[in-house]
């Protein structure tokens, strides 16, 4: 009986695409996997690591083979199932980075969105790389420099870009070599432009913003990763409406703000969660000037939604 070890690149229906030394594999599952001693069921996600067992050579329809077994995960994209069928969807696995693409408008710059998925790309753990596409449409570059201003102090890598003028493609494309990237963010925020561009010959379908709603039409509509010359991989992802923050807990989530990282250790209470509570240092630098103040109201609105330590449900 022959295995290999795959990649897990592309799923449609019950049908997962390995990539491996046989080239792609079609494969489906051998049944049920958990992750190291975790409770729940598991299933594979695109950037997963997998044992294939082939069963059947190169024939009419390809390799076929079945996933056997799930390898540990380095990393996970995750956020709250808008159906709540499960409680949480796992996007992809053992990514490096995320590019998290907006629009200048159309649709409009929405930085409390970017906020939340910068929470799940630290809890990730992956590194994550703010793109503000659409450049050719901004009425005030200086309004976009402002507005990125603190997330530029906080470390995060910005760039400003245009699929239509070519724009910081080139100092996009040499952030990905070497790393699996995943794409994420509204729709029709060009994802799917942006990777054309800087990976010609992909030819990703792209769609249209609607006139009537300012928003994108959903066009992407699954999670693949395509291998790149340089070296690693990039996935486009399907445009999200909402992200809702899955496997934070109240007493974490602070720590997923890098903005507040100076700050936490003056608080007058070590389970401080600069909400209500009083002697903050966080509330004070807010105060002061010193974190912003959207970014601490992006704080209060996710604090909300998410569950404190002793709640938290996990599968793993
Ligand atoms: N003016 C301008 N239009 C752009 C740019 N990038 C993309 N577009 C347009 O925006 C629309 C949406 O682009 P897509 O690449 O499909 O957006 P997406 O983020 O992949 O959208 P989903 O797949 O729905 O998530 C298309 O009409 C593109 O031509 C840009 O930099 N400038
Ligand atoms: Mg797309
Ligand atoms: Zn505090």
């Amino acid at each position: 009986m022959e295995t290999t070890q795959g990649l897990v690149i592309r799923i449609k229906g019950a049908a997962f695409f390995v990539e491996s030394g046989f080239g792609e594999i079609r494969c489906s599952l051998r049944g049920k996997f958990r992750l190291g001693d975790a409770p729940e069921e598991v299933l594979p996600v695109v950037g997963d690591n997998v044992l294939v067992r082939i069963e059947q050579g190169r024939g009419a329809g390809g390799t076929q083979g079945v996933i056997v077994e799930l390898g540990i995960r380095r990393s996970i994209l995750a956020r709250t199932d808008p159906s709540q069928r499960k409680g949480y969807r796992i996007l992809g696995a053992n990514m490096d980075q995320a590019i998290l693409v907006f629009a200048v408008k159309e649709p409009e710059l929405n930085l409390r969105l970017l906020d939340r998925m910068l929470v799940s790309a630290a809890c990730g753990p992956m590194d994550a790389v703010i793109c503000v596409n659409k450049m050719d449409l901004a009425d005030s570059r200086a309004r976009i420099d402002e507005s990125l201003a603190p997330y530029r102090t906080m470390g995060y890598r910005c760039v400003c870009s245009s699929a239509l003028t070519g724009e910081g493609v080139e100092g996009l494309a040499g952030m990905l070599a070497g790393k699996l990237s995943i794409f994420a963010g509204p729709s029709g925020s060009g994802k799917s432009s942006l990777i054309s561009r800087v990976q010609p010959g992909l030819e990703l379908v792209v769609g249209n913003v609607s006139a009537r709603t300012g928003k994108g039409m959903h066009t992407t509509s699954h999670f693949e990763i395509h291998r790149i010359p340089r070296g690693g991989y990039l996935g486009d992802t399907p445009g999200v409406r909402e992200f809702g923050i899955w496997g934070v807990s109240k007493e974490k989530l602070a720590g997923y703000f890098r903005d507040f990282a100076l700050f936490r250790a003056g608080c007058r209470f070590a389970t401080c969660t600069h909400s209500h509570e009083p002697d903050c240092a966080v509330k004070d630098a807010v105060e002061r000037g010193d974190v912003s103040r959207d970014r601490y109201e992006s704080y209060l609105r996710i604090l909300e939604t998410v569950s404190d330590e002793r709640n938290m449900k996990r599968p793993w």
